[in-house]
């Protein structure tokens, strides 16, 4: 249900100023321990923010769309390790739960997510399936009222911390494709599930990836998302559909943050006699950044607003993920470029933004994949498809 415009302003002016007062000042920090302080994670839990997107019978805030993506360009404006770590709970780790699981499957797990006392995670790339996410070789064979999983998933965002894991397996082992593939909810601590070593990334630092591997790990078969086979790639394209806009979303926000940044630089550092933000070459990469931040910016509202009107949204989507993931990686450069050999340096924390954002055109789904989803659309529309 739409929050009143009151009650979306208070939510949005407290997540604005836990992110200034509290995140902002810790992002050194976090970067350097890899880690986000317990104290911060629990003010995250006191605030609602594993559960925005969660619905309310299932103690969420049950925040539309339009007004979650308000919430991320709040939370876009700091460290994305932070958003990493809600981010699961109220995307890609969810809502396969929310939008295919049964009632049960609902009530069992969503007030648990929503609450942030279990961490969820989305585990369907594997070692050889990443883009062609279709081929995966995660297999659960049926035996008797449970299936046994095998296999390796890699990259998996909060897997360190997960208490529930969507599994995409393939349970028609016929199958080389989409069909065969099935969503499973398996809880960490199943014997037989073993998370490997958290990664050791480019940026990013303080939100975790890992493998996840699955020995013989026996899961109820009423664990499967929805309680039907082979249904399971459909629920993880709605699932990203959904987490494409919301990512885009974010990158609005770290953009935005960025320009501040740089030119509150450009307006305090003096060359020739005068702050650099006086030259025009300056002023034209300040200009460009702003003005394709707001486009971004203006995408990623229409693109939910649409969505929360019922419409199918899925190259609407990719092709935000697609235009905001490029763009704050231009405005990062531009930033490193207008701070110049301080943009360089890790004190001043834009090369640290560069090298964050770079993950944004990687994760869930390249920007290749992107383009490809949208123009498979426009073929298809062409040929009055669907
Ligand atoms: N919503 C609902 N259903 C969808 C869908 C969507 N957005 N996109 C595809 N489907 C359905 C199709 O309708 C099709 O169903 P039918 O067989 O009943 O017709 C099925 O899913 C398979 O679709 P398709 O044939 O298009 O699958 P492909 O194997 O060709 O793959 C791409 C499509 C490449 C788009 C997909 O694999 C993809 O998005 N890859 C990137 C994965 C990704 O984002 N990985 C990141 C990991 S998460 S961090």
């Amino acid at each position: 249900m739409a929050l009143d415009q009151e009650t979306l302003s208070q939510l949005l002016d407290t997540v604005g100023r836990f992110v200034r007062d509290r995140l902002v000042p810790l992002e050194h920090q976090v970067a350097e321990d890899d880690a986000i302080p317990p104290h911060i994670v629990a003010e995250m839990r006191d605030l609602g923010l594993f559960g925005l997107s969660i619905p309310e019978e299932y103690g969420g805030l049950g925040l539309t769309m339009a007004e979650e993506v308000q919430v991320a360009f709040e939370l876009g404006q700091t460290s994305p390790a932070f958003r990493s770590l809600i981010g699961t709970n109220n995307g890609i780790g969810s809502q396969g739960l929310v939008i295919d699981g049964t009632e049960e499957q609902k009530r069992h797990y969503l007030p648990k997510l929503a609450a942030g006392e279990m961490i969820s995670a989305f585990a369907l790339t594997e070692p050889e399936a990443g883009s062609d996410a279709g081929s995966l070789r995660t297999s659960a064979r049926r035996d008797g009222d449970h299936y046994v999983l095998n296999g390796t998933k890699r990259f998996i965002t909060n897997a360190p911390h997960a208490g529930l894991f969507t599994v995409f397996a393939r349970t028609d082992p016929a199958s080389r494709d989409a069909k065969g593939v099935t969503a499973f909810l398996v809880e960490a601590g199943t014997p037989g599930v073993t998370v490997g070593p958290a990664d050791r990334k480019m940026g990013q630092k303080g939100s975790h990836t890992a493998d996840v591997v699955f020995q013989d790990a026996r899961v109820s078969a009423a664990n499967i998302i929805g309680g039907r086979e082979g249904q399971g790639f459909r629920t993880a394209m709605k699932v990203l559909d959904r987490g494409r806009l919301h990512i885009g979303a974010v990158c609005v926000g770290v953009a935005e943050r960025l320009i501040r940044d740089s030119l509150a630089y450009a307006l305090d550092r003096q060359q020739f006699g005068q702050p650099i933000a006086e030259f025009q070459l300056v002023q034209a990469m300040l200009a460009d950044s702003r003005t394709e931040a707001y486009a971004a910016r203006c995408m990623v509202l229409e693109t939910a607003r649409q969505r929360d009107a019922g419409r199918d949204v899925g190259t609407e989507a990719a092709c935000t993920k697609l235009f905001c993931s490029e763009m704050v990686g231009r405005v990062a450069d531009r930033a490193v470029q207008i701070h110049g050999g301080a943009g360089y340096m890790a004190e001043y924390g834009v090369e640290r933004f560069y090298r964050d954002v770079r993950l944004f055109r990687i994760y869930e789904g390249t920007s290749q994949i992107q383009q490809l989803v949208i123009a498979r659309s426009m073929i298809r529309d062409a040929k009055g498809g669907r």
